[in-house]
């Protein structure tokens, strides 16, 4: 598909970026659950190609194993191995970069584009959101094959854009527990995170079919992929913005999350 518009790629009937009581409701549901789904997002035949390229591009895929702590931290050494702060979590998962998503893909555009990137920031409440510096960071695609997942965690940012392509035959699961810890006043709330990981708090799922739009708010809700079943793998595609331009993934992260720096 060549020379696509954003009304090629997405349902603007069913969901009118422009249209100001539309975006009022949307930043309203936000704002009360912390989650926003729009489901029926992207057009058939825009999500069918969007599958198409990430098959295409999946012999790319950086795939990682590693363990983490809810917190994505270092360990805290004074604490002692059984800590909830040191609990150690097992993510297991692929990704390619924005420089692997093919030029002519509609994922580009959406990205881009500048009415997307208003409804964006409109619904979270803030003046803009920009693209990132290096080449890597911006559009992802994260593959996640047979008993891979991503373990319970919070998110650095304060909000995370997804849009599922394709859900596995089971599992890969969005589990989340709201209000969990506050971030921005260090409040870590052990005894919550332990009673999530200890499976006593039942968290929350989303069932997200194939073409939604999930704005997530997670830096303070914990939240998890549970691993994929089957031989059908879940690919799911991350937008990521900043708030200020000229801002650049770091180099840690870069060589963490993608095994390169461009
Ligand atoms: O794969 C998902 O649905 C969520 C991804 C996520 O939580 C993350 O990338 O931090
Ligand atoms: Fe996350």
């Amino acid at each position: 598909m060549t020379h696509q518009t954003l009304d090629d790629i997405i349902d603007l009937t069913r969901h009118p970026l422009d249209d100001s009581a539309y975006i009022a409701q949307a930043r309203a549901h936000l704002n009360e659950t912390g989650v926003l789904c729009l489901e029926g997002f992207l057009k058939d035949d825009a999500l069918a190609a969007m599958v198409e390229e990430a098959a295409e591009q999946a012999h790319h895929a950086y795939f990682t194993k590693s363990t983490h702590n809810v917190y994505l931290t270092p360990k805290d050494e004074t604490l002692g191995d059984d800590h909830v702060f040191n609990r150690q979590i097992t993510s297991s998962k692929g990704c390619i970069c924005t420089d692997q998503v093919p030029s002519e893909s509609g994922l580009h555009i959406i990205y881009h584009d500048a009415r997307f990137k208003h409804f964006i920031s409109e619904v979270v409440g803030q003046a803009g959101v920009y693209p990132y510096a290096d080449p890597l960071s911006s559009i992802n695609v994260h593959y996640a094959n047979d008993g891979q997942e991503l373990g319970w965690h919070f998110d650095n940012s304060s909000f995370a854009i997804t849009l599922l392509l394709q859900a596995p035959e089971a599992g890969g699961a969005f589990e989340y527990v709201k209000d969990v810890r506050d971030a921005d006043r260090g409040e870590m709330n052990f005894d919550g995170v332990a009673s999530i990981l200890d499976g006593k708090t039942k968290p929350q799922r989303l069932a997200i079919d194939p073409g939604t739009l999930v704005l997530f708010r997670g830096r303070n809700a914990m939240h998890r992929v549970t691993p994929t079943i089957g031989d059908k793998t879940r690919y799911l595609v991350v937008l990521a913005y900043n708030d200020a331009p000229d801002i650049a993934l770091s180099e840690s992260a870069r060589m963490t999350f993608f095994g390169r720096l461009a």
